[in-house]
């Protein structure tokens, strides 16, 4: 089903990133949040990250002021793996359907996770890009980031550099060490700039993968819950291993499987013809 304008397809793609109302009903809704409401209650009795996924990493991670009494859980690793509510979203849902209105129509689902920045926590995202995270064959890929609760400038909100999906891939290795997030100049540059996401809860917010952004700490007395989903175009072929790896990896949400492999054209500069004459002009020539 057609969700998105053509006003609103060409506003994503020259900034980078699309707020969107209304993509999940107050049922769906209510019944994430329970879900969510549950995990972090479990939360209580630990003090270190657990649960396992299918890698055996922990599921659940908290902030370094998680306490029994004030629980802070900041992520639920592939929470479509144990709740319909979250996997309905993720598989079918209005959500999806406004992903296929920007890359579809062949669209697959790479992976997903819910940071959550609960009062009390102090948990920020530093200034990055996606694509360096998960390379593909092209760069037909979105960060779905559905907001659970309403989303306001005071709780953490997602902040993005609009138009930097256009520009360069930064690194996120500095003098020999993985930060996964970009050197001060850019995100003081960035920062400068940045546009925040907000919206009531129920909104998502697409964004291109090669899109600048990050977040601040939640400030509020109120949640902050985004429900993460990764999706690519069929076409595009991981390069590297899955940062939260999934059984439901490669999931068709949208139209059919191609086997088809695409990459981000590119120019090779030839060298120049050799201006000296070859053995036989030579012969020739005497
Ligand atoms: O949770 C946030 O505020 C940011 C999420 C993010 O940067 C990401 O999923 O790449």
């Amino acid at each position: 089903m057609k969700i998105l304008s053509k006003e609103q397809q060409k506003q994503f793609w020259s900034d980078g990133y699309l707020v969107v109302e209304n993509v999940v009903d107050a049922d769906a809704l209510k019944a994430m949040q329970d879900d969510f409401a549950e995990w972090a209650e479990d939360s209580r009795k630990h003090n270190e990250p657990y649960g396992e996924t299918v890698d055996g990493r922990p599921r659940f991670d908290m902030d370094p002021e998680h306490t029994a009494e004030n629980p802070t859980l900041r992520r639920v690793s592939a929470p479509v793996e144990m709740s319909q509510a979250y996997y309905d979203v993720m598989a079918s849902s209005k959500m999806t359907d406004c992903v296929t209105d920007l890359i579809g129509p062949n669209v697959k689902f790479h992976h997903s996770k819910i940071n959550a920045k609960l009062p009390g926590g102090t948990t920020a995202v530093k200034w990055h890009q996606d694509f360096p995270f998960t390379p593909h064959s092209n760069d037909d890929l979105i960060t779905a980031l559905l907001m659970v609760d309403e989303v306001t400038l005071e709780n953490g909100p997602l902040e993005v550099l609009a138009g930097s999906h256009t520009g360069e891939i930064h690194g996120l290795w500095h003098n020999g060490i993985f930060t996964g997030a970009v050197d001060d100049k850019v995100a003081k540059a960035s920062q400068k700039q940045a546009l925040a996401c907000a919206g009531p809860a129920g909104s998502v917010c697409l964004m291109h993968t090669r899109l600048l952004h990050g977040s601040a700490p939640n400030l509020s007395n109120h949640p902050r819950k985004l429900f993460i989903c990764v999706y690519s175009a069929e076409d595009a072929i991981p390069m590297s291993s899955n940062p939260v790896p999934t059984k439901y990896e490669g999931l068709i949400v949208s139209g059919e499987k191609t086997n088809k492999v695409r990459s981000i054209p590119y120019e090779i500069e030839l060298p120049q013809k050799p201006k000296t004459t070859s053995f036989f002009d030579q012969q020739a020539m005497s």
